[in-house]
Order: structure tokens, then sequence, then C-alpha cells
């Protein structure tokens, strides 16, 4: 008995070790990540930094035709630029080193047109050593972006240029220590000074820049380097097809490797492309790339800047985030305002993963194999993972929390390094004895966040709905997010309707119509307000759960707009500007000189005191400087009862309110006669009037 015992012991012992040593680990499904961009991956978030002498001549794109002396920052502090991107939570910056005018950033042996011939530390600087410096001390990686389009050089479109674009990616990719990203903008020929010929050139962005033998310098010269490439040849790396901010809701990792790459390869991958070619989502935290004093008031708001973040980095892209270097030399204030904020609100959100140890069960486990068990999605190892049998490619893992948790995202990683797979997938919780869907969605990839309203449960399921090889999942984490509580918007509509928004849909918005400071004792805003005449509006958005409160918004709304008229323009835009909307707007036809009106017929005769004009938010287009403000009863008498200028409107482009000597009038006429661009010209998001 005892040794049938012993040998039946054994035999189980020899039994599990050959089932153990049966269960290999899945094979590598389709194209899989290398080794750099596996690494670039996990950097997830890092910045974007365009400088250059079109941030001294408020351009977006310079000719390559402006003197080197204008650029003289007094107070350039790349230590600053670091700082900022390291408490933002980034991981690596990349730097115009030369965008398309040509202008270089670093004292390039071979040209003339750098910081070496600006008065900037009497030429002796070198801005991308002084970034590597900081780099280094703030443990950043460096990235570069070096323009293949040079609009200054006398060579470009010519075979000489390609020597001394291969020159200087020579002195970039020795000099600087490790670069981890190169980026090659699409932007590709067209006009330029070239040298002092001021012409067009065209180039076939294919052939030209001879893309191989330019990326085997790059690999030999940094062998870890990713290469970003809109331009030419299949890179590392892809664009997203949009600067907006956001990669597809489906996004495969792939790309083929030759063919074309229409829209919505960028923006999806290909489900079954060739090549691992991972999607990089690049937005500026501004309008636009360079800076331009007149957005210092457009700068992304949290919430804008929150959409982002989960419309990139939580769709299996990077965020590769610009921020503009100021004409000082520094990154703006109002920037790493809105920077640092959304560290903090993505730190609250992340501080606690609910799933964390909690208990895992699968529907299957690849050969009943503890090494490939549920468990491993919630161990906080990312080189462990959960993986199911061959063939098996639906699957579902059901998370026990412990106790009833609140909570409203979702986040799962593939363990990417054998390949994308997972096709489909949902997420439900046990609510009330039943199962309800809280979210369902596509690919997943290295990072997928799925966001829904705040539940409470205590399981969770998450189902795999297919795939199109067996799922290999790494990570698992579920979280609360707390309410974004910014203050709420307040706008009334031409018949008169008062609509407030608030940024979390989860939260409650109160306000008051007599002055008074909203609470939470005010009245609960249901839906559109109705109102009439004059009406001073207070909003707060409170969150229940934690008894917070934004900050207060307030808005004063004059008389109703219901009867308004613009009479001297037969387009039905052009209502845009008297639709209470900031964000619609109405511009002037081209036909038009300047001084050019817009004729406002108010319904009935009013007691005005002044007006209010609002131009276009979007656009740095039609804005008017210089104005004359006419009323009359008639529409044929008119009388001047005002005119100068909004000062500052370029640089700041708000609300501008003007008042005169109280007047009886039924029509109203603003004349623009003269724009910050000096030309026709006359655009409008919104125009008002006092009667206070
Ligand atoms: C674009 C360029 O033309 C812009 O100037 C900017 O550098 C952006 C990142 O890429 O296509």
């Amino acid at each position: 008995m005892t040794r049938f015992c012993v040998f039946g012991l054994l035999l189980n012992i020899c039994m599990f070790s050959f089932s153990y040593a049966q269960t290999k680990a899945p094979q590598p499904f389709g194209p899989v990540p290398n080794a750099n961009q596996m690494r670039w991956q996990e950097m997830e978030y890092y910045a974007f930094l365009h400088y250059s002498t079109n941030t001294y001549t408020d351009q977006e794109w310079g000719y390559g035709e402006d003197d080197p002396k204008i650029f003289n920052p007094d107070k350039l502090d790349c230590r600053q630029w670091v700082r900022v991107c390291k408490e933002a939570g980034m991981k690596g910056i990349i730097l115009t080193a030369k965008h398309h005018s040509g202008f270089c950033l670093w004292p390039s042996k071979y040209t003339e047109y750098s910081v070496k011939n600006s008065p900037w530390r009497g030429g002796k600087g070198d801005i991308v050593r002084d970034l590597a410096n900081a780099c280094k001390e703030y443990s950043l990686k460096l990235g570069i972006y070096l323009s293949p389009w040079d609009r200054n050089h006398p060579g470009y479109g010519r075979p000489e240029y390609i020597t001394y674009f291969r020159n200087q990616l020579r002195e970039l990719l020795t000099n600087y220590g490790d670069i981890f990203e190169i980026w090659f903008d699409g932007a590709n020929g067209g006009s330029g000074y070239y040298g002092g010929v001021r012409e067009t050139r065209k180039i076939d962005r294919t052939t030209y820049y001879d893309w191989p033998n330019t990326y085997k310098l790059i690999r030999e010269l940094q062998p870890r380097i990713v290469i970003w490439n809109d331009g030419g040849d299949r890179a590392d790396l892809r664009w997203v097809g949009t600067e907006g901010g956001w990669v597809g809701e489906t996004n495969w990792s792939l790309l083929n490797a030759t063919g074309d790459v229409p829209w919505d390869m960028l923006h999806h991958g290909v489900e079954n492309g060739d090549s691992w070619v991972p999607g990089e989502v690049n937005t500026s935290i501004r309008p636009g790339w360079f800076y331009h004093e007149y957005e210092d008031s457009r700068v992304k708001t949290l919430p804008q800047l929150l959409n982002t973040w989960y419309s990139s980095f939580g769709r299996n892209g990077t965020l590769l985030l610009n921020f503009p270097i100021d004409r000082h030399g520094l990154i703006h204030e109002n920037d790493e305002r809105a920077a640092l904020q959304l560290a903090k609100s993505v730190r609250e959100t992340f501080a606690v993963n609910l799933a964390a140890k909690s208990k895992v069960k699968a529907s299957n486990v690849r050969g009943n194999d503890k090494k490939f068990d549920a468990g491993k999605v919630t161990d906080g190892d990312k080189n462990t993972y959960w993986a199911t049998d061959d063939g098996v490619t639906t699957a579902s893992l059901t998370i026990d929390l412990g106790k009833p948790t609140s909570f409203n995202r979702f986040l799962v990683q593939e363990y990417i390094r054998l390949g994308q797979r997972v096709k489909a997938f949902s997420v439900e919780a046990l609510v009330n004895g039943t199962w309800k869907e809280l979210a369902k969605a596509t690919t997943i990839g290295y990072k997928r966040i799925l966001l829904f309203p705040t539940v409470k449960a205590t399981q969770v399921r998450f189902n795999i709905t297919g795939s199109k090889s067996s799922p290999v999942i790494s990570n698992l984490a579920i979280y609360n997010a707390p309410p974004v509580l910014t203050a709420p918007t307040i706008t009334r509509n031409k018949t008169g309707d008062i609509n407030i928004g608030s940024a979390d849909k989860e939260s409650v918005i109160y306000y008051t119509l007599d002055g008074s400071a909203p609470t939470k004792a005010s009245i609960k805003y249901t839906g559109p307000v109705q109102t009439d005449g004059m009406i001073e509006v207070k909003a707060i958005a409170y969150d229940p759960a934690s008894g917070k409160s934004s900050l207060v918004s307030h808005e004063k709304f004059d008389i109703a707009r219901k009867a308004w008229k613009v009479v001297n323009i037969d387009d039905k835009q052009v209502d845009n500007i008297i639709d209470g909307n900031q964000n619609s707007t109405w511009h002037q036809g081209r036909d038009k000189k300047m001084p050019i009106d817009i004729v406002i017929d108010l319904g009935k005769v009013e007691n005005l005191s002044g007006f209010r004009y609002l131009p276009d938010q979007e656009q740095n287009n039609g804005i008017i400087t210089n104005y004359q403000f006419f009323v009359s009863q008639d529409n044929a008498q008119w009388k001047l009862v005002d005119e100068g200028e909004f000062s500052n409107i370029k640089n700041n482009p708000l609300w501008q309110i003007k008042k005169f000597e109280p007047v009886r009038a039924r029509y109203i006429k603003l004349r623009a006669l003269r724009n910050t661009q000096n030309n026709d010209a006359a655009g409008y998001a919104e125009l008002d009037v006092m009667t206070y």
C-alpha cells in the first residue's frame, strides 16, 4: 500500500512536471514590435517643442528669408523646459532643431543660417546642447525634429542638398548623446527663399531624400532610435492622420510595408498589415505649433486636454504634446499651468488601482498552467500575462473586487511582444444580481482605457468577444476618476434659452438668476431655462460624492435677441453672430472692401448704452481693430455714437466692451475700418448691445 502510494505520488509529480513542461508560451502572432518600438511605446507621453525664427515673426512656416538677428531670446532656459515637461509626467522631448525655414538651433558646420549668426549669447550658443544637458539632468530622453524641407538652402531640390541633409543628421546624431526619436515632417518642397532666388521647387518626396540610405545612416549612428516619417518611406512609427489630438477608436499597430497609406489606414492602422507601425498622436497645447501672443488665451482647457489624453494614450497610441517656446525662450506660464493641471488630474485618477491584487477567474487558462493564469493580469508585473489555449478566441475574466466598489474607468493591456490580437471586447458589472454591460470596444493593443458612468459593483467581467488568435493579456486595472469640476459654461441663444454645461456629465449644476452666489441649495439645472430681457446667471458644478464644487461661473445677458435680424446681409449663416454661441462665426464676403458694415434691426426701439464684439476664436482672420458704431431709428438716418480701436485684440481676442452716452434706437451698425492684418476681411463670433 505504502509502496503503491509512493509510486502514485511519483507518478503524479512526473505527470505534473510533464504537463508543466508541455505548456509552451503562445507563439508570436503576426508582426511584433522590435526592441526600439517597445521602448518607445512604454514612454507613453512626451513633449514636442516648436521654436525657431518663426517665433519672432509670428509665422507658422517661415520662408527661410528672415535675418538670424531676429532670434534673440532674453531668458532662454532649457532647464525650465525640461522641468515643466518632467513635472507634467512626460518621458522625453522632441525639439525642432530645424523647421521648414532652415534656421538651425545648433551651430551647424554646414550653414550660416543658425544660432551662430544670432545675437543670442553672442552667437556662441547651442540650444540642442543645452537641451541635451538638461534632459540628462532630469532623466528625460531627447528627440530631434529635422525638417527635410529647407526653405533657406540654395541647393534644396538638387542632389547636393541630400549631402547637406545627411551631414546635419550626422552632426545631430553623433554630438548630443542618445536620441530616442527622429521626426521627418511631411511638408516637402514648394515656395522658398533658397539662397535668395525665391522660387518654387518641386521634389518627389518618395524618391528625393533616398530614404533607404538615409535610414541606414540613422540606424548606424543611433541603433536604438525610432524613425517617424510622414513624407516618404515607411518608418518605425506612423502619423495618425490628424493634428487634432486623437487616433481612431479601432487602432491596429500594423500597416503594410508597401502600397498607399490612405487616411483611414493612418487613423486606424491595418488589421492584417504585414509590419508593426504603431501610431503617435501629435497635437499642440494651443491652436498653433509656434508661439503667438494672440493664442495666450487659447491654451487648451483641462477637459480638452483630458479628452486628448484618453483619445491618444488611452487608444493604443502615444501622446506627443507640443509647447510653443515663447519669445523669451520659455514655456509660457499658461501652457505650464495647463500641462500641470492635466498631470494632477491624471495622477488623481490613476492613483489607486481598485483591481490590484484582487481575485480573478478565467474562463480558460493555457494548459491549466499557473504560469498563464488569470492572476497575472493583476500582479503588477508587465512581463507576466494571462493566456488561453491555442485556438480559443473568445474568453473572459471575472474580477472580484471583494466589496461593493464605485468605478468609472477600465484599463487593459495586451502583451504586445506576442503581437496585437484582440478585435473586440466588453466590460460588464454584476449589478443587483444581473450582468450589466458598461462599455464595449474593438482593439486593445499596448493600452486601452474605457470611460463610462460611475457604477458600484463587486464583480466585474472582461469579455474578449473576438480575437485574431488566442488572447494574451498582461494587465487589467479599474479606477474611479474624480469628477472634473471646472466652472460651467453659460450661454443664451437667440430665442432666450439659457444653457449651462459642465465638463463632467456626472456633476450636478446649480444656478441662480438673481446675482446671488449659487450653492447646492440653489436651483438645480435640468435643461434650458427660457428667459427674456436682462438677466444675470451664476452657476456651479457640484459633485455629490465628494461634496466639492467648482468655481462660480458668471454671465450677464442684456435684452433678449428673439426679434433681432441682420438686415444688410443676405445669408442665413449670418445669424451665427447673434446666436449666443461663441463657437459659431460668420465672415464677410471676399468681395467686400473696408469700411465694412454689419447692420442689425433690434425689432423695437431700445435704450442703448454700449456694445460688445467677440472676434472669431478659431481663426486669426478678420479680427477688427478699428471701428465706428452708429445707431438709427429707421435704418436711414444714422448717428455716430462711438469710434475707436479694440486695443490688444490681436494678442487677446476676447470680448471687446464699449460704452457710450445712452441713446434710443432700433438699428445698430458696426463699421469695420481696419483689421489686425490690414486687409479687407471682417469676421465675427458675436455682436451684442448693452442697455444698462
Ligand atoms: C506639420 C508642420 O508643417 C508643422 O509646422 C508642425 O511642425 C507639425 C508638427 O507638423 O505638418
